[in-house]
């Protein structure tokens, strides 16, 4: 028998009328609490700040007291970078925020912003009050607290541009400004798992990060500061090139503040050493100490 003769399928067949066409699958509604706001520093703003930064002495902390017996398991180390805060200084030996969640005696009444810093903030507040569900803003919350990080590398030693991945736990949104070579910055879940998302940061960006799915249940971490320009930035720090500075403003609540000359005995033998080289250059120290009757 010859095969039947072939038959082109018919455009569509009267009795199915046609289908209709297939929807594109959904794609997933991102996560709201992420805000990129590229070149966000004007020339304005950018040399008040650089102005500013340049007049700061950041310090190297220790990540754990020299004075008590270390956490279990955990080695004494310096922390790969200078830092600087204003606002309020969470020294690292005291663990602000940490879990187990321990307020009292961790924040440190610092400098306060200077004026370029402050327009920062409050660009960076009113961004994040426009943008973001207010039900992730506490009430109370204002950009008081600023962390200045320095990336780049001691003179012959391996090269320290990253921080590992963490948790911001200060209450409300976290603005970050980032100045000189680009970052490589990812949100990675806890525990194993690939990245989220990963993303650059590059100079003049302003981040915001805020929520219960990018601040509360992803861990960040800068994976890698380029090195492109040979930027050495200010504030100079005796042996290190900065190639990368980010400032990361927070809010800490008045209540969890302490000067110097309040904190608790322990906790001020923590700190007393940073204080005293802060006070050889800054003013505001050097009155803190005094007050202290250090
Ligand atoms: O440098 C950055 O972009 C992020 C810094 C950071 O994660 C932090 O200070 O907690």
């Amino acid at each position: 028998m010859s095969p039947p003769p072939r038959r082109s399928a018919p455009a569509h067949r009267p009795d199915h009328p046609p289908r209709p066409p297939a929807r594109a699958p959904k794609a997933p509604r991102p996560s709201p609490g992420l805000l990129c706001a590229p070149g966000a520093l004007n020339a304005e703003e950018r040399a008040a700040l650089e102005a500013e930064l340049a007049a700061l002495r950041p310090i190297w902390e220790q990540r754990y007291s020299t004075h008590r017996p270390l956490p279990e398991g955990k080695a004494q180390h310096p922390l790969l970078r200078p830092v600087y805060w204003l606002g309020n200084w969470q020294f690292a030996c005291l663990g602000y925020y940490e879990p187990p969640r321990k307020l009292r005696d961790k924040a440190v009444r610092a400098e306060p912003f200077p004026p370029g810093l402050q327009r920062l903030a409050d660009k960076a507040e009113a961004m994040a009050r426009r943008q973001l569900p207010s039900s992730f803003i506490p009430p109370g919350w204002r950009l008081n607290t600023c962390l200045v990080n320095l990336y780049g590398a001691k003179e012959g030693a391996p090269d320290a541009g990253r921080v590992g991945a963490h948790r911001d736990y200060e209450p409300g949104p976290v603005a970050s400004y980032s100045i000189g070579e680009r970052a490589l910055f990812q949100f990675l879940p806890v525990g194993e798992g690939a990245p989220v998302k990963t993303m650059w940061l590059q100079d003049g960006d302003l981040h915001v990060i805020s929520g219960p799915f990018w601040k509360d249940s992803l861990l960040h971490r800068v994976g890698r500061v380029e090195d492109k320009g040979a930027l050495d930035l200010a504030p100079r720090v005796p042996g290190f090139r900065t190639r990368r500075i980010n400032l990361t403003l927070r809010y800490v609540p008045e209540a969890h503040i302490v000067p110097f000359a309040a904190l608790g005995a322990q906790a001020r033998r923590d700190v007393e050493g940073y204080v005293a080289e802060l006070a050889s250059s800054a003013p505001f120290w050097a009155e803190a100490l005094r007050t202290a009757g250090g």
